[in-house]
């Protein structure tokens, strides 16, 4: 079966990412499973840009096929912030319960009309012959008021979705993948894996 690193040093992504490809015949390894320790500068200016250097770092390390995930919270009454900050919002080390009482405290009072959000994931592929490809995914919902739910990562206990009744912490990972931003960006990465491998039936 064909090898795919996907570069991320996330764990949470790794494990969705592999319940999201699960029935995709490639063995997708972790960079740690893959001997690669890079260190890389995120200094894009849009998810897009970052998810490509991410993987372009790494394919030009390995050699291989690479896929790589840069993601985030946008919420509207602050401007879109922490967007492609969200790693690094209030210090990387920084536990996400404080980061997310901090997001609640500045949308104190704002009613739910202009508590709009949105997950977002930008997915791409670099390949070692061709031009890297990226796709973008979205999930839309509102900020909670207090944290729910013990599933999902970073964000997640805060990014409530009104047709649910429920933040996507609350949701089981394989309802999350079903609608979340990284399911569709990587359900749309992987078409563009698959026609690749396609043309290249010895890589
Ligand atoms: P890599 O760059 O190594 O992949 P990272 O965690 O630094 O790992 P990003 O730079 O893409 O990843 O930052 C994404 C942050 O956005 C992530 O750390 C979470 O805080 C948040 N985020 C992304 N997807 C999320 C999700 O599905 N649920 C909750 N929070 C999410």
């Amino acid at each position: 079966m064909k090898n795919i690193i996907f570069a991320t040093g996330n764990l949470n992504k790794v494990r969705e990412l592999r319940g999201i490809l699960a029935d995709f015949p490639v063995e997708i390894i972790s960079m740690k499973e893959a001997g690669i320790d890079a260190d890389i500068v995120e200094d894009g200016s849009t998810f897009e840009e970052n998810a490509v250097i991410k993987a372009e770092k790494i394919r030009d390390i390995s050699g291989c096929i690479v896929l790589a995930d840069d993601s985030g919270l946008e919420v509207d009454y602050l401007g879109g912030a922490p967007g492609i900050y969200s790693a690094r919002f209030l210090g990387e080390k920084t536990p996400y319960s404080v980061k997310n009482a901090e997001i609640i405290s500045r949308l104190q009072g704002v009613p739910d009309s202009s508590r709009t959000a949105r997950f977002v994931c930008a997915a791409a592929a670099a390949f070692p012959d061709e031009a890297t490809v990226v796709r973008r995914g979205t999930i839309e919902g509102i900020i909670g008021y207090k944290e729910a739910g013990e599933n999902g990562f970073g964000y997640d206990p805060i990014f409530f979705l009104p047709e649910r009744g429920m933040t996507t912490a609350q949701l089981s990972p394989e309802e999350k993948n079903a609608i979340s931003h990284r399911g569709k960006a990587l359900r749309a990465i992987r078409e563009v894996i698959a026609d690749y491998l396609e043309r290249h039936p010895q890589s």
